[in-house]
């Protein structure tokens, strides 16, 4: 029995499900999870001393490849002077301050410990501000695991939705609307009937969370402007968007400047880090300034701050995202042309350092293309690269991410792996 087979079978004894975040436990791809013993850069090693190449870079923070020095450098400095002190920091103020330069959307921000939390929050606040109940999210897109966002969508247009897991209760979901992800005209429709009841729409500005789909330009045009109309704060959740596709973020692609922004992954380096900000009025409800309460014992905590301001400082140098989207880009040319090759019906497509990997023949453009994905055909792939010690995400409905420690090397390595792997699916 290998090391991650032996650890599995003890985990599953005292950690349900053998994990303490579902997605790890290989559910939808089958087969032992990998237990990580170590990582640096574009590298991880299992328990068993296999190394891999990783596309999953812990979900997005591992922008700069794992165990960067001058991040666990600061991480040292940081915890040596203390880990956690529950009073305020000089290190929050330089990393608030930061935020809201590289953000112009972003007027204050407030610092939490996880994406959860941050658009949890959001929500809430966005509520307060303008005394609604009524949010608006999109199928497909995930926002973290607070109540009113577990929801799957009604049964027909403008019908509120019902919960997606178990011990929600209906009662927590019946003010949320779920839409269709790049439906402009259901977008529209919902806003002419109920938009002076909505409180937010809360989008993931390029969705990550159903894999990649990117949103159509009359799409992001469409959310600001009804949400202008009526009312209501447009929330970007750049938790896995934000400095992951520019550095200016998916809002600084759009060129769109939303009300809200909810924050994670990059901006904790790996280290437990979140934030919510945006349109000072909005913040200035926010407890203690104002009715809408919000609080966590570890926020802003010293040594997350720590690794959060030596990553952003390092993925704001010049040329760094223009290389990170090359080299994404390099991988996803690659992969098309492999499948093609093989003849198999698959493609990639990317934004920035997140990428998407496809079983159809055409990139989607919404859920519901990505439901005619072939998840036999992934699970074959995924394991054939996992063979070869390529580590993508263990699921066909998740982006895989490149770090800038991907180097042409890597990136061709991967292709290779690829074009076997390919092969393989084609030969059923
Ligand atoms: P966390 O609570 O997991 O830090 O963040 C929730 C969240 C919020 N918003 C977006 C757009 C997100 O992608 C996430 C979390 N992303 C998943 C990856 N699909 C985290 C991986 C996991 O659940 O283990």
């Amino acid at each position: 029995m290998s090391r991650n087979q032996e650890l599995f079978e003890r985990a599953k004894k005292f950690i349900p499900g053998g994990v303490n975040s579902p997605v790890r436990a290989f559910g939808s791809v089958g087969g032992t999870p990998r237990f990580i013993a170590r990582a640096l850069g574009a590298r991880v090693w299992d328990a068993d001393g296999r190394e891999f190449i990783d596309y999953v870079g812990s979900w997005g923070p591992a922008i700069l490849g794992h165990a960067h020095p001058a991040v666990i450098e600061a991480v040292h400095d940081a915890a040596v002077g203390g880990l956690s002190f529950g009073a305020p920091t000089e290190g929050e103020v330089e990393l608030a301050e930061r935020l809201c330069s590289l953000l112009p959307s972003l007027e204050q921000v407030r610092l939490v410990s996880s994406g959860t939390e941050a658009t949890m929050s959001a929500i809430r606040l966005a509520r307060g501000f303008t005394a609604r109940d009524a949010i608006v999210k999109f199928e497909g897109c995930y926002h973290g695991h607070s109540d009113s966002l577990l929801v799957k969508a009604g049964s027909g247009l403008l019908t509120f939705g019902t919960p997606s897991s178990g011990g929600v209760p209906a009662d927590f979901t019946r003010h949320t609307l779920v839409l269709e992800y790049n439906n402009v005209e259901q977008l529209e429709q919902t806003f002419a009937r109920l938009g002076d009841t909505i409180a937010c729409v809360i989008v993931e500005p390029f969705a990550g969370n159903m894999n990649l789909v990117k949103p159509t330009p009359e799409f992001v045009q469409a959310l600001r402007a009804v949400t202008e109309k009526h009312g209501s704060v447009l929330i970007y959740d750049e938790v896995m968007t934000g400095f992951r596709v520019d550095l200016a973020c998916a809002q600084g692609l759009h060129g769109v400047r939303p009300d809200l922004t909810t924050l994670g992954k990059v901006i904790g380096g790996g280290m437990p880090m979140a934030a919510f900000g945006g349109r000072a009025d909005i913040m200035a409800c926010i407890a203690p300034l104002g009715p809408v309460y919000q609080a966590g014992t570890l926020s802003g905590n010293p040594v997350a701050v720590a690794a959060g301001l030596a990553t952003l400082a390092l993925i704001a140098e010049p040329g760094f995202h223009a290389r990170l989207s090359r080299q994404t880009a390099r991988l996803c040319s690659g992969l098309t042309q492999a499948a093609a090759d093989a003849g198999v019906a698959a493609c990639a497509d990317s934004v920035g350092g997140m990428f998407g990997l496809y079983f159809r023949a055409g990139v989607p453009q919404r859920f519901s293309e990505m439901q005619q994905c072939d998840a036999q055909s992934f699970r074959r792939f995924f394991h054939a690269m996992l063979d070869q010690g390529i580590y993508l995400a263990p699921s066909a409905f998740e982006a895989g991410f490149v770090s800038i420690a991907h180097d042409d090397a890597l990136i061709d390595a991967t292709v290779a792996a690829a074009k076997k792997a390919f092969a393989l699916v084609a030969a059923g």
